[in-house]
């Protein structure tokens, strides 16, 4: 009786956890985006301004909870020597966002590149992908649909999205996360069949 109860009671209020990666080059606006989602998604969290957050060397931690589900966020740091480290992190994600500044078109190709070398992994293939273009406030911001073509993303995949967002003024970041929710809800029920 006490292993049917705490079944149930694990069924119905334990929280599942998901392991999301953000990624992206060095000043796209990593951890502004995480602190962003904290604000949103975490009572009463005391927001650090702008000018406090500096670029992502390392590793930035951030955990929320979105109902049923706990997602538990790495933000890893974006320099040229630190992206060798991000797939030592891929096997155990639950899904990536992958962190472009919308401004810097001088960096695009550079971009490209690297969303090319992170798309080639077998983890990240089989999780869902979100592309934040970010800065999107910016005049000259490139469009999701820009990025799409830059990207040149499989359009068959239905895990994988491309949203504009301001990571410092909050636009969009509810619908990322509300999309990371479903998708990852989504892999989990196609695991199930
Ligand atoms: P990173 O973690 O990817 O390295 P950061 O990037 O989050 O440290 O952000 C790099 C710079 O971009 C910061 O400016 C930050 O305020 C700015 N930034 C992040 N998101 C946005 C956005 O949506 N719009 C605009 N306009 N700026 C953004 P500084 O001046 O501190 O370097």
């Amino acid at each position: 009786m006490y292993t049917l109860s705490v079944g149930l009671y694990e069924h119905f209020f334990a929280k599942h956890d998901y392991y999301i990666v953000i990624v992206g080059l060095d000043n796209a606006g990593k951890t502004t985006f995480l602190e962003q989602i904290k604000a949103k998604f975490i009572r009463d969290y005391g927001v650090l301004r702008p000018s406090k957050i500096t670029s992502t060397v390392g590793l930035n931690v951030g955990k929320v909870e979105v109902g049923q589900v706990r997602l538990n966020f790495w933000d890893l740091g974006g320099q040229e020597d630190l992206r060798t480290l991000w797939n030592t992190y891929y096997s155990v994600a639950s899904a990536l966002i992958f962190v472009i500044d919308g401004t810097r078109r001088e960096l695009f190709d550079t971009v490209s590149s690297c969303f090319y070398d992170v798309m080639k992994s077998e983890f990240i293939q089989q999780i869902p992908v979100l592309v934040a273009v970010n800065k999107s406030e910016l005049d000259g911001a490139a469009t999701a649909s820009e990025i799409r073509t830059l990207l040149s993303d499989d359009e068959h995949r239905s895990d994988l999205a491309v949203l504009p967002v301001s990571a410092l003024e909050g636009h969009n970041i509810d619908r990322c996360v509300r999309w990371l929710v479903r998708s990852l809800q989504q892999a989990d029920q196609k695991l199930q069949l």
